[in-house]
């Protein structure tokens, strides 16, 4: 008698190689993976704390905040905790706003409450009659959303919440994705699989990936997404596509997500008909203004429009001899009235400038301070040449006191590895976001110009590049996870440190054990640092492959513009290597108030991170180890991809404490990543050693092939075009 068919044999198995909760360790679950918790003693006491629950409130985002409670508790717990009317016993979760929950209102918040604006939340300690309770209160639906997400994330990270006291609210006010996606679903810089959006089949298929793409925002606080890449078509501001938008925006609305999109600047011309785009054109200001209308008759929380003008080929104001804010003011009065505002790109530079790259976007914004709407923000890219490994911070934070700043980060590793790489980008953000401008002083670090409490500002922002597309773990690499993760907790909480972000997603994506937990954790924190020494150390910066910007080329001095050229970076010659833009220089600097200004100045004073940004420094100067330049080079480059290896034999050990899956995934990605970062080793070491003419110093092992090897390499079809 034949007991089980192939296929029920097949399914078991399948079964059994899966986890424990029945889930495939694909990554698809994101931090948001609610696997029961392993210590008993911890659930028991989870278990008392959080009995029953009473949440009041019929909205969608109500809605969406029960089914998290439902989905977190039962998967953490292993339980169902029954929603009842009132706190008839101990451990009742008690959850809502005032206006929702007669229970909330009878508490005593109203003074909490009052500081925690419309998106915070308190979590806390409570006694209803006899009963010692919790309460996630707020004051809008949304709050309540954060607030279960935030207490779900205590308990994943297995906190101790007997006596739980917190009150939480966002530092900044816009806290927004980009997507550099196509409507033809490729992704520019994106190495995750194609676009989420799938355009063709909207809006009438909506994949489940949408919400769960709204969840993981929801979950860190992400408030806003811009659906389009800022080199932008056209085509999105049509009825046919506004259409698929707001199915888009249907789904992401209970979760707080407001839908941004990209505006081309020349939609009057190629959509209207309309022979000019100036901005100060009757037509074309009546233009946008339907236009704008139009596009919140389908979405009618519309977020605005985020702008790249006349910026690589993009077309602008300055087509029809007007400026920056002249073009943003036109827009940010078409969509003013409807609550919406305008992000307005200060990622700006003209090969026909002779100006050195890095100072164009002061030159070009900082005259206008003043001179902007109240709605619109000008949204600046971390560091003023383009999303290094390494930069110093934008001069233009602080330069602009009276125009609400924005940041801009790149979580997508264009120059980082692509999706290969393992490097942990809180390190990145923070050392920004702590750089400190001197514009009021000491103490007027960057996070202060971007939260608006340096220059005063109600608006604030800050955006971050999307690493996401359609592969099934959503960033390509299980490690990408972690920056979408940390842009969204430091873009809520600036001040959180990177060990305390890299802890709570480790916990909750990984494990809870300490014995994982500590050696991974060293590995994240100190990977930006080693991907720096194994590409760009000490300074350098833009010397990448020429286009798609994969693998090394300091060779590159043959492209399209002069500023798109490693050696115009670099400038690497017989005396030394770096580009001088001290006051005897480009006069870079300048940008920078006083102290700053003096201290990248001198080679004396400039932080060795960033000298050879900042001076062109001869080969045989002395470094801070004592080590000649050349030979600091050297042992930078070797000794990133060295850290490699150890990435390598630390991860090698954890084999036994976590699943098979993610395990050999990343065993695999970190064998690219020693190779690759062995070649970037090598082809500069080779590369910078024909200008200096010194050997590579003797306990360093010799690279295999000659330079001529490493430029030859070609790769023709590189993703993320
Ligand atoms: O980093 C560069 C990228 C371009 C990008 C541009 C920008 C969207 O190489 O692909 O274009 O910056 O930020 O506008």
């Amino acid at each position: 008698m034949k007991l089980f068919s192939i296929n029920t044999l097949l399914l078991l198995f399948v079964l059994i190689s899966f986890s424990s909760s029945g889930y495939a360790e694909d990554g698809y679950r994101l931090w948001l993976r609610y696997d029961k918790l392993a210590d008993p003693a911890k659930v028991a006491a989870y278990r008392n704390a959080v009995s029953q629950i009473v949440l009041d409130g019929q909205s969608e985002t109500i809605q969406a905040a029960r089914e998290e409670l439902t989905l977190g508790l039962k998967g953490l717990l292993g339980t169902d905790v029954s929603f009842v009317n009132q706190a008839t016993k101990e451990g009742t979760l008690i959850v809502g706003t005032p206006s929702t929950s007669k229970l909330i209102a009878s508490l005593n918040l109203k003074n909490q409450l009052a500081t925690i604006g419309n998106e915070g939340f308190i979590i806390q300690r409570t006694k209803v009659g006899t009963t010692q309770n919790i309460v996630i209160a707020a004051n809008t639906d949304v709050g309540v959303l954060y607030g279960v997400f935030h207490f779900l994330r205590l308990i994943q990270t297995q906190q101790d919440i007997s006596s739980v006291n917190s009150v939480n609210t966002p530092k900044i006010n816009h806290r927004i994705l980009n997507h550099w996606d196509n409507l033809n679903r490729t992704v520019e810089r994106g190495y995750a699989g194609a676009s989420l959006w799938d355009w063709h089949k909207l809006p009438d298929y909506t994949s489940p990936r949408y919400k769960d793409y709204a969840r993981a925002n929801a979950s860190v606080g992400i408030n806003g997404t811009v659906l389009t890449n800022v080199n932008a078509n056209a085509l999105i501001l049509t009825p046919q596509y506004l259409e698929k938008v707001a199915a888009l925006a249907n789904i992401f609305r209970p979760y707080g997500i407001r839908v941004y999109l990209t505006a081309r600047f020349s939609a009057p011309v190629e959509m209207g008909g309309l022979k000019t785009a100036d901005p100060l054109d009757p037509q074309v200001i009546a233009w946008w203004k339907q236009k704008t209308e139009e596009i919140y008759t389908y979405v009618p929380d519309f977020g605005g429009f985020l702008v790249k003008a006349n910026s690589e080929g993009q077309p602008g104001p300055q087509n029809y001899g007007r400026t920056h804010a002249d073009g943003a003011n036109m827009l940010a009065d078409a969509v003013g009235p409807k609550g919406g505002i305008v992000m307005w790109r200060a990622f700006v530079y003209d090969n026909k400038v002779p100006d050195d790259r890095a100072k164009q976007a002061y030159t070009e914004f900082k005259p206008l301070d003043g001179t902007f709407r109240k709605n619109v923000l000008v949204q600046v890219k971390n560091g003023a040449v383009d999303f290094q490994p390494r930069e110093p911070f934008h001069p233009l934070f602080g330069a602009m006191p009276r125009t609400p700043m924005m940041m801009e980060f790149q979580i997508t590793q264009e120059y980082l590895g692509f999706a290969t790489h393992m490097v942990f980008l809180a390190s990145l953000f923070k050392e920004t976001l702590y750089a400190d401008t001197y514009a009021k002083g000491k103490g007027s670090e960057v996070a202060k110009v971007i939260d608006g409490s340096l220059d005063k500002h109600e608006l604030t922002g800050i955006a971050g590049v999307a690493n996401i597309g359609d592969e099934r773990n959503w960033c390509g690499h299980p490690f990408g996870q972690a920056n979408w993760y940390a842009f969204g907790r430091l873009a809520w909480d600036h001040t959180l440190s990177e060990s305390q972000i890299a802890d709570e997603w480790l916990r909750m994506t990984f494990s809870n054990d300490n014995r994982f937990l500590k050696p991974v954790k060293e590995m994240m924190l100190a990977s930006r640092e080693t991907l720096v020494n194994y590409m760009t150390p000490l300074g350098l910066h833009h010397i990448m492959g020429y286009n798609h910007h994969y693998g090394p080329g300091p060779w590159v001095n043959q492209a399209s513009r002069p500023d798109w050229n490693s050696v115009y970076y670099h400038k690497a010659d017989s005396i030394g290597v770096g580009f001088d833009r001290t006051t005897k220089g480009s006069d870079a600097v300048s940008q920078y108030f006083p102290p700053v200004r003096d201290m990248f100045n001198s080679t004396q004073t400039c932080p060795e991170k960033f000298l050879l940004w900042f001076h062109h420094v001869p080969w045989d100067y002395k470094t801070q180890s004592g080590r000649i330049l050349w030979d600091e080079l050297c042992y930078r480059y070797y000794s990133g991809a060295k850290s490699v290896q150890q990435m390598q034999q630390t991860w090698n050990t954890l084999q036994p404490m976590i699943d098979a899956e993610r395990f050999v995934h990343v065993k695999d990605l970190l064998k690219v990543q020693e190779k690759e970062a062995r070649w970037w080793r090598d082809a500069c070491v080779l590369y910078f050693q024909s200008f200096s003419k010194r050997p590579i110093p003797s306990d360093l092992e010799k690279p295999p092939y000659p330079l001529e090897h490493y430029v030859k390499i070609k790769h023709l079809f590189v993703p993320g075009i």
